[in-house]
């Protein structure tokens, strides 16, 4: 395979970066967070979405190496920040089945956190719903142990999945994140106005906090305001962008 070759290169070369993507508070408007997400930009050709070569990096096992850079690089970053004196800003990064199922993910979050000198309380893992519910015991004492560190836990693309009440209940996380796909047609179909409402209202009955993702149109921002949506990210605020870029926002909000 041409392009395992590709990415194994990749990392050698550090081809790989990370972008920022902004996560804001409804209410205030404050950037609160960002997210981590990946980039590939070859020396001599265009970036590289993710879309285009996670699926492929899951399956090689490369995600595991890839996934460390990234864990690590968000990390110092948010040491970076802290150190520069800008107002704390929480980083999430997210983690693939592999990385958080097929390693010791804990211990491994656990040695970072020393040698990086990030704050766990500024640290949030992102987990797909179906990768929880791929073994959701196992899941329950990673989270358990990650969560004894102080770090955050948040589960992406919630609604695509199937956790049952029971089990959301069990794993101790701090936020869930609406999916895109839900956001998308927000203002047009009633039946994802309604599945949006009744995350922000299950969410908060359970005291997580609760994020739209792909916000685009001041109409989506409107109604999660209205419905008591806690945090957003999408285009409408920012698309992802490089630290430095994150950098000028904090520095003017400071
Ligand atoms: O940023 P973009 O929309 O291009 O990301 C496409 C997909 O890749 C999204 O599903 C996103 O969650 C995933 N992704 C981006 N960065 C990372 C990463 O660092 N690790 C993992 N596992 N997935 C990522
Ligand atoms: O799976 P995850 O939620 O981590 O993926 C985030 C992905 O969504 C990233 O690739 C990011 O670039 C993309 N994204 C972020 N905001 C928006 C948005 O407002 N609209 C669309 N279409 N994509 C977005
Ligand atoms: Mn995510
Ligand atoms: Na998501």
């Amino acid at each position: 395979l041409r392009m395992e070759g590709a990415l194994q290169r990749a990392l050698q070369r550090q081809e790989f970066l990370l972008h920022y993507q902004p996560v804001v508070d409804i209410g205030s408007g404050v950037v609160t967070g960002v997210e981590a997400l990946l980039r590939w930009q070859p020396l001599d050709r265009e970036m590289v979405s993710p879309a285009e070569f996670i699926p492929l990096a899951e399956e090689t096992g490369l995600i595991v190496p890839i996934g460390d850079w990234v864990l690590a690089t968000a990390m110092r970053q948010q040491k970076a920040w802290v150190d520069a004196g800008l107002p704390p800003v929480r980083v999430s990064v997210n983690l693939s089945a592999r990385q958080f199922l097929g390693q010791d993910v804990a211990q491994r979050v656990g040695v970072l956190l020393k040698e990086t000198g990030c704050d766990p309380a500024f640290l949030t893992l992102e987990i797909t719903e179906s990768v929880l519910m791929e073994n959701p015991v196992a899941a329950t004492e990673t989270m358990g142990r990650l969560a004894a560190m102080g770090v955050q836990l948040a589960i992406d693309d919630f609604g695509t999945g199937y956790s049952s009440l029971a089990s959301l209940k069990r794993f101790p996380i701090h936020s869930l994140k609406i999916d895109r796909s839900f956001v998308m047609d927000l203002t047009q179909d009633a039946d994802d106005a309604a599945i949006v409402n009744a995350v922000i209202a299950l969410a908060h009955s359970m005291k997580l906090n609760v994020i739209a993702e792909g916000v685009e149109t001041q109409e989506q921002l409107a109604f999660l305001q209205q419905h008591g949506c806690d945090q957003m990210q999408g285009y409408c605020f920012s698309r992802p962008v490089a630290p430095q870029g994150i950098e000028a926002m904090l520095r003017r909000e400071a």
